[in-house]
C-alpha cells in the first residue's frame, strides 16, 4: 500500500511545486500569476527508497474561484476515499500564516481529523533562502510561533516544520535549491511511518457507507453505458458512410440500367426496322 501524502495551504503557497519537488516530477501545474492555477485534485506515484507513496495536490484554500467551503468539501472527498490512510499531511506556507487557513485546518481537525492530526502534519515552509541554515531556520520558526495564539497552537504541536526554497529555473538555473530542498524533506518524510486513519473519517465514512456503495456502483454502470453510447456512435458513424457509399453505387446502376434500357430501345428498334423491310421486299410489297 502506498504511503498517502496530502498537500495542503493556501493558494500560491507552493504546494504544486512542492509535490513536484518532492515526487521529482513536472507534472504538476505551477502558477505564474498570482491567479489560483490547481482547478483540481491530482496526485503522483513515486519512491522513496523503494518505499511506495502517493502525493496528492489540493486546491488552494481562498481560491479566486471557490469558497473555502467547496475547497474542504473537496478535501474531505478526495481523503475519504485513500485507501491506506494518511502518511502525512503537509501544510504548505510561505511563512504568513492567514486566519483563513488557520481556519481552515481547524475546521478540516474538527470535520475529518481529530486530535491526533498534528503528529501527522509537517509544516513546510516554502520561500526560505535560508533554508540550508539550521539557525536562520530556528529564528524564523521562532518569528512563526510568536505571531499569534492560534499559529501557536498549530506549529508547536504538529509534527516538524521544514524550510525549503523551491525556486523556478529563472531564479535558480542548476535548480540546486530545489534539490537541496527535495533531500531535506525526503529525508524526514522516510522517518515518518506511522499511518494516520482518523476516527473521524472512519465514522463518516460508516454513516454513508450504504449510500458510497450504491453510488459506486451507479458510476460503474454510467462508465459502461457511456463506453456503449460511443461504441453506437462510432458504428452509426461508420454505417452512415456506408449508407452513402451503397446510396452512391445505387444511383450509378441505376444510371447505367436507364442507358442500357436506350439503347436496348434503339436496337430492337432498328431490328423491327430491318426486319419489316425484309418482309415487305418478300412480299413484294414495295
Ligand atoms: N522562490 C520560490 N518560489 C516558489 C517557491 N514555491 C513556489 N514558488 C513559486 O510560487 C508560485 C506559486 O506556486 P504554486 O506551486 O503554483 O502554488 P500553489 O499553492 O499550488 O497555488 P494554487 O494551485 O493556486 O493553490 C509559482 O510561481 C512558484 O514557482 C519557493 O519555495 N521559492
Ligand atoms: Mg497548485
Amino acid at each position: 500500500m502506498a504511503r498517502n501524502l496530502l498537500l495542503i495551504g493556501t493558494t500560491g503557497s507552493g504546494k504544486s511545486t512542492l509535490a513536484n519537488v518532492i515526487s521529482d516530477t513536472i507534472n504538476f501545474k505551477e502558477s505564474e500569476a498570482s491567479v489560483s492555477e490547481t482547478r483540481d485534485i491530482q496526485s503522483e506515484r513515486f519512491y522513496i527508497n523503494g518505499v511506495r507513496y502517493n502525493i496528492i495536490d489540493t486546491i488552494g484554500i481562498n481560491d479566486t474561484y471557490l469558497t473555502t467551503h467547496q475547497v474542504l468539501q473537496t478535501i474531505v472527498n478526495t481523503t475519504r476515499t485513500l485507501r491506506g490512510g494518511l502518511n502525512q499531511i503537509l501544510f504548505v506556507t510561505d511563512g504568513r500564516f492567514t486566519r483563513v487557513e488557520i481556519t481552515a485546518y481547524n475546521l478540516l481537525k474538527k470535520v475529518i481529523f481529530d486530535e491526533d492530526v498534528y503528529e501527522f502534519t509537517t509544516i513546510v515552509r516554502t520561500r526560505f533562502p535560508s533554508f540550508r541554515d539550521d539557525l536562520a531556520c530556528d529564528e524564523d520558526y521562532a518569528r512563526i510561533i510568536n505571531e499569534n495564539e492560534q499559529v501557536f497552537d498549530i506549529v508547536e504541536s504538529c509534527n516538524k516544520i521544514i524550510h525549503v526554497n523551491n525556486m523556478t529555473v529563472i531564479e535558480d538555473p542548476d535548480q540546486n535549491s530545489r534539490f537541496d530542498s527535495r533531500e531535506k524533506l525526503l529525508s524526514h518524510l522516510i522517518n515518518c511511518q506511522r499511518i494516520y486513519r482518523p476516527k473521524n473519517l472512519t465514522e463518516l465514512n460508516e454513516k454513508t457507507k450504504e449510500n458510497m456503495e450504491e453510488r459506486e456502483i451507479l458510476q460503474q454502470t454510467l462508465i459502461q453505458i457511456n463506453e456503449r453510447i460511443e461504441e453506437i456512435k462510432r458504428n452509426v458513424k461508420k454505417q452512415q458512410v456506408e449508407l452513402d457509399k451503397q446510396t452512391k453505387e445505387s444511383l450509378k446502376i441505376l444510371e447505367k440500367i436507364d442507358s442500357l434500357n436506350e439503347i436496348i430501345s434503339d436496337e430492337t428498334e432498328q431490328h423491327i426496322e430491318s426486319r419489316n423491310s425484309d418482309f415487305l421486299v418478300k412480299c413484294n410489297i414495295m
